[in-house]
């Protein structure tokens, strides 16, 4: 069995991980493509043809399932794959329902790009929650994605206060943080320096990794002693270097702590 995890770069190894640790018995075939990223910056048309011709080419790879690990990509494609599709095709939402079900009365921070932000699918799905209607902030964070590709963590942490911060209401609770696009699994610590180190952080990520095992129908973990996950890598630019942040990243232990 084997499942293909695309995201314009380093992003979608916060999917991964919980597909690897989900799905202890599949192989992964993870693309990242580089040569192209950001997407949150380019048109819907663009992301659309472009996440078409990765998935033609994870279809001659052999893969079973194909996991959309980009929200931008999954707003702007994830329909027109599915309409030509002969395989799963599983794409990544910000896990809004999540907060929402949480019964937090914290303001409500969606962070994603720009593309998810302006996309018809993220107001379809705040559009849910009319009662919630005044407590949920979507915030587009253009370049945010950007610093977590060049490991800027210090940065990355500076752009949430200045630039995030002042979107939401001063003086109310922390806030509870959707995570609408995967690059920002990687800043749980930034997120909870800071809006507070209790902050609640939603990633869809575990979710989407248990919805594909039952699609699947795949055991559950633990996985047989000494069964390693096979993962092939594909970056389009820069190969080397992504590949070893790639797997320091994938080792990172703030990745799984919720
Ligand atoms: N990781 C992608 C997402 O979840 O939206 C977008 C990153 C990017 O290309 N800006």
């Amino acid at each position: 069995l084997k499942i293909g995890v695309f995201d314009s770069g380093l992003g979608g190894l916060s999917v991964l991980a919980s597909l690897m640790d989900t799905l202890p018995g599949a192989g992964f075939l993870y693309f990242g493509d580089t040569a192209n990223a950001p997407y949150g910056d380019r048109s819907p048309d663009w992301v659309r043809a472009r996440s078409l011709e990765i998935y033609h080419h994870f279809v001659e790879q052999g893969v079973s399932a194909m996991v959309i690990a980009c929200n931008s990509a999954t707003s702007a494609a994830v329909s027109s794959i599915r309409e030509i599709a002969s395989i799963p095709i599983l794409g990544i939402e910000p896990a809004l329902k999540t907060a929402v079900e949480s019964n937090t009365s914290a303001p409500i921070a969606v962070l994603a790009t720009a593309m998810t932000i302006r996309g018809p699918k993220l107001q379809q799905l705040i559009g849910r929650f009319p009662d919630r209607a005044g407590q949920i902030f979507p915030i587009a964070c253009p370049g945010l994605a950007d610093l977590v590709e060049a490991g800027a963590f210090d940065a990355a942490r500076d752009y949430l206060q200045e630039k995030v911060r002042p979107q939401l209401p001063q003086g109310s609770p922390s806030p509870c943080v959707v995570l609408g696009c995967t690059h920002y699994a990687f800043l749980k610590s930034e997120i909870r320096a800071v809006f507070g180190a209790d902050t609640q952080i939603h990633d869809g990520s575990l979710g989407l990794a248990r919805h594909l095992a039952r699609l699947l129908d795949q055991p559950s973990p633990p996985a047989p002693a000494g069964q390693a996950t096979a993962v092939d890598f594909i970056f389009t630019r820069d190969q080397e270097k992504k590949l070893a942040i790639a797997r320091a990243m994938l080792s990172h232990a703030s990745l799984s702590a919720a």
